[in-house]
């Protein structure tokens, strides 16, 4: 596939409000970023991700934006935010910027004026219903909410939200509300930015005619309907096709199929996309249904469009903690999933911290947990009288909030993330896990991180490699290869708490072949690979 500088790029989220604090109000801030800018550069990534820092009320951390144009006072100010811009690139870092406009806050101008009347010419900026029935216009349920629908007394309808209340969904059908959000896009791009990570974007479309679902609780109904690649076509067309950047769309409830017609180099949408087969859909490790996903994705999109890569983000617990043994192998563990993301086909993104192993939270009271969708969740399930501490247990395993609490920078008081109270409690091992100490120790998971994406850089295999899975049926150890012209790279995994032994086809003989990177000291002969034992050949 033609060459681009985003696909070979690896990808670094900073989820600002829990990176590092520097004014002591207990949330990160952009002066934080960029203090710890010469670290995220010392890992080797070429791209930040920052999470939305625009004016917002923060009910869902920066996801309900009251005015696209300004910067969160919490973040810092606009002027913090062009310096930053600017230090990443000096330090030839790029910044991609968290684009949300599937919805907007209630307390966007655009609303309130919207909500103001009937008769206001914003009034159709959004989705309004009449009652059926005298009640809710359809079943729908929201991600966060029992339903889509919210009324409005003063005007006696429904407006749509997909997520919180107070996240009206934007109307996409009218052509000012595009307009509106493309020159948003240019403000932002004709700054310097290097692209969006897209919020939702394939809910933009709602279905026709709103009709009930026949299982409201799956909620797939809210994306990928009708009319959204014409969007996107007009919004690439009209805004992105001017600029060097990359665009990564959040699209849940996606197959490989439909995910074509989202990065298709042929479409002229999107660059690349995060589906949910595994974050969303794959609630703990299950090998076999992973190579499945990864093959049909491999199939689906190779030589015709491209991937991306990851296992944890804001939304997701932490994948050592979900994904691995963050308990007697959790080292082992990180730098075995490290190995595994950053050698399948597809762009790597690292979440923040997770370049050190850091490990989900248990807090024992709802009270220490801030995740808008945990809370209303557990007001939900607890309303209907069930136990809270049972609501509470089920709840904790994927609450949001198990990835983020702050990053971990030494072992003092806060983690060294703030003089301050910070916002969400800190992990208490922080005293064992944290970045002075993997600075200092060579065999740290920062520093097999940083040999990962060094190795991206010298070899092309790893970006434009086929890929082959040699391991088929095996719930253990997964073995793939990546080749590319005369080079053929072998990856053997042991995803398990046993030893594993490997059988591999004569003509993929490891005998002789150059050992590129392992995750254990002693190689032992390749009988049988160690608990998470990670090793990457070349053959
Ligand atoms: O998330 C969408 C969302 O609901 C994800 O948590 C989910 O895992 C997946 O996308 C679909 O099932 C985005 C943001 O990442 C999240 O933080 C926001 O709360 C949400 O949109 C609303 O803007």
């Amino acid at each position: 596939m033609k060459r681009t500088w985003w696909k070979e790029a690896v990808v670094y989220q900073v989820y600002w409000r829990s990176f590092y604090d520097t004014d002591g109000d207990g949330f990160g801030d952009l002066e934080g970023v960029i203090a710890k800018l010469d670290y995220i550069k010392k890992l080797g990534v070429d791209v930040i991700w920052l999470n939305p820092v625009y004016e917002s009320p923060d009910l869902d951390n920066g996801y309900d934006i009251s005015d696209y144009g300004s910067i969160m006072k919490k973040a810092g100010a606009m002027e913090t935010w062009e310096r930053l811009l600017d230090e990443a690139h000096q330090r030839g870092l790029k910044l991609i910027m968290d684009l949300v406009v599937n919805h907007t806050s209630d307390e966007h101008s655009w609303f309130l004026e919207s909500r103001s009347s009937k008769d206001n010419p914003k009034r159709d900026w959004y989705i309004w219903k009449e009652p059926v029935n005298g009640g809710k216009p359809n079943n729908w349920r929201s991600y966060f909410t029992p339903s889509v629908w919210e009324w409005d007394e003063p005007t006696g309808q429904y407006y749509m939200h997909s997520f919180a209340v107070q996240q009206p969904d934007l109307n996409w059908e009218n052509k000012e509300v595009r307009e509106a959000i493309y020159s948003m896009m240019r403000f932002w791009l004709d700054k310097g930015i290097d692209g969006f990570r897209m919020d939702v974007i394939n809910l933009l479309a709602k279905q026709e005619g709103f009709p009930n679902a026949e299982h409201p609780e799956k909620i797939d109904y809210l994306g990928n309907n009708p009319g959204i690649h014409e969007y996107l076509q007009e919004m690439n067309e009209k805004v992105l096709s001017q600029y060097d950047v990359m665009t990564v769309g959040e699209i849940p409830f996606v197959t490989p199929e439909d995910g074509l017609k989202y990065v298709g180099e042929d479409r002229h949408e999107l660059n690349t996309l995060f589906h949910f087969q595994v974050a969303d859909d794959m609630p703990s490790w299950d090998m076999l249904r992973y190579k499945a996903i990864q093959e049909t994705w491999y199939e689906g999109l190779h030589g015709k469009g491209w991937n991306s890569q990851f296992l944890n983000n804001h939304d997701h617990t932490r994948q050592v903690t979900r994904y691995g043994n963050d308990k007697e192998y959790r080292r082992e563990s990180a730098k075995l999933l490290a190995t595994m993301l950053h050698t399948v086909p597809g762009m790597p993104y690292i979440f923040q911290g997770e370049e050190i192993g850091m490990t989900g939270v248990k807090f024992s009271s709802i009270d220490d947990y801030q995740d808008i969708a945990m809370k209303n969740k557990y007001e939900e399930e607890t309303q209907k009288g069930r136990e809270p501490s049972e609501v509470l247990a089920e709840l904790q395993p994927l609450s949001r909030d198990n990835s983020r609490t702050p990053m971990q920078w030494d072992a003092s008081t806060n983690a060294g993330f703030s003089n301050g109270e910070p916002w969400i409690a800190v992990n208490p091992n922080h005293t064992k896990i944290n970045v002075e100490d993997a600075l200092k120790d060579p065999d740290s998971v920062f520093y097999f991180y940083q040999k990962l994406i060094s190795l991206r850089k010298e070899h092309d295999v790893m970006v434009y490699g086929d890929y082959h899975d040699h391991s088929k049926g095996d719930p253990h150890i997964y073995a793939y290869t990546r080749s590319l012209g005369d080079v053929t790279w072998l990856i053997l995994l042991n995803h398990s708490n046993e030893p594993n032994t490997v059988s591999l086809p004569d003509t993929l003989s490891i005998s002789g072949k150059k050992l590129i990177l392992g995750n254990y000291q002693d190689i032992q002969e390749l009988t049988a690979l160690q608990p998470h034992e990670a090793r990457i050949y070349q053959l």
